[in-house]
């Protein structure tokens, strides 16, 4: 069977260009989400919600927003994330802005360090994430963390792992990109992202993108699912800060989770940038939920018996 889950509130919208996020990790479980997870036979813990430091809304300071606020918040989520994995679970952090993704994956990074595994990130995100402080129109740090993780962003954040940088670019592949500012365009060209764009799903469909983004991974990979909301087409998840139109459609997503489920490597997961503020009844959060239960192989009816599991 599946690992033990465990639950991971961060509410905070610290690093988001819109407040609500905070609200993100209640409205998740009001949606369901735990019952969901054991409907499918997983033994879940809810962990409650980490605390740190309110929200000052300042404009930005040499390019950041909220840099000291940041730190705090991820160091929280470092710290619970890596403890969920040294007991052999696994962490599901629900946000909260995206930032704390540095947090979190600093943590799996590290985690897989001490145990001798390799990584692979998948980045699902209408945005690449990939904006330092002085490439960033809005000094909002949501932008920022997969620039952070690889080692480009203040030392307070880049160091929250102990090892700079907490992870290499090679072991993210980046899915449903269809917003990155100019600058932010040139330094994921030069650092060589894997990135799966909107366009290429247009032209290659989400299967092939799919079968690249999980290629060559083995049974000693740790997976990390980063699960932006704003990854959905607005017009089915409106409840996001930063909609960007023109994202995957319900069965594209649907077919994204179900192939990462069938790859039997999902160890760790963020469900981030849900903004109840901009939800409509809920509905956000709920189809978040019936895409997380998909990752955990809710889904299929016909499944390949030679994949069965
Ligand atoms: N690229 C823009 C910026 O850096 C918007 C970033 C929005 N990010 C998120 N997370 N919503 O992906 O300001
Ligand atoms: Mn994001
Ligand atoms: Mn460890
Ligand atoms: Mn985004």
């Amino acid at each position: 069977m599946t690992r033990p889950v465990s639950l991971i509130g961060a509410p905070t919208d610290i690093g988001a260009g819109a407040r609500g996020a905070s609200m993100g990790p209640e409205a998740l479980r009001v949606a369901g989400l735990q019952a969901a997870l054991e409907a499918h036979g997983l033994d879940v813990l809810d962990r409650g919600n980490l605390a740190g430091p309110p929200n000052p809304w300042q404009p930005p300071t040499d390019g950041y927003r909220h840099l000291p606020e940041v730190v705090a918040w991820n160091q929280a989520v470092h710290t619970a994330v890596h403890a969920e994995l040294d007991a052999g679970r696994m962490p599901i952090l629900l946000g909260g802005d995206h930032c704390l993704a540095i947090g979190s994956i600093s943590a799996v990074a590290r985690h897989c360090r001490e145990a001798g595994k390799k990584l692979r990130v998948l980045w699902l995100d209408a945005h690449a994430d990939f904006n330092t402080s002085v490439l960033t129109p809005s000094g909002n740090i949501h932008g920022m963390p997969v620039a952070c993780l690889c080692g480009h962003g203040p030392q307070a954040l880049i160091e929250i792992g102990g090892t700079v940088p907490a992870i290499a670019p090679k072991v993210v592949r980046q899915i449903g990109i269809r917003s990155v500012d100019p600058g932010e365009k040139r330094f994921v060209h030069q650092v060589g992202l894997e990135v799966f764009d909107m366009r290429y799903i247009d032209e290659m469909g989400m299967r092939h993108a799919m079968e690249l983004a999980l290629a060559t991974m083995d049974a000693n990979t740790h997976l990390h699912v980063s699960f932006d909301v704003d990854f959905l087409d607005p017009e089915i998840a409106p409840g996001v800060g930063t909609t960007i139109p023109g994202g995957p459609t319900y069965r594209e997503a649907q077919l994204c989770m179900e192939m990462i489920a069938d790859s039997g490597r999902l160890a760790s997961l963020d469900i981030m940038e849900l903004n109840p503020a901009l939800d409509v009844r809920n509905k956000t959060a709920v189809l978040a939920v019936d895409l997380v239960e998909s990752l955990f192989g809710k889904s299929t009816l016909m499944r390949d018996p030679e994949r069965r599991r």
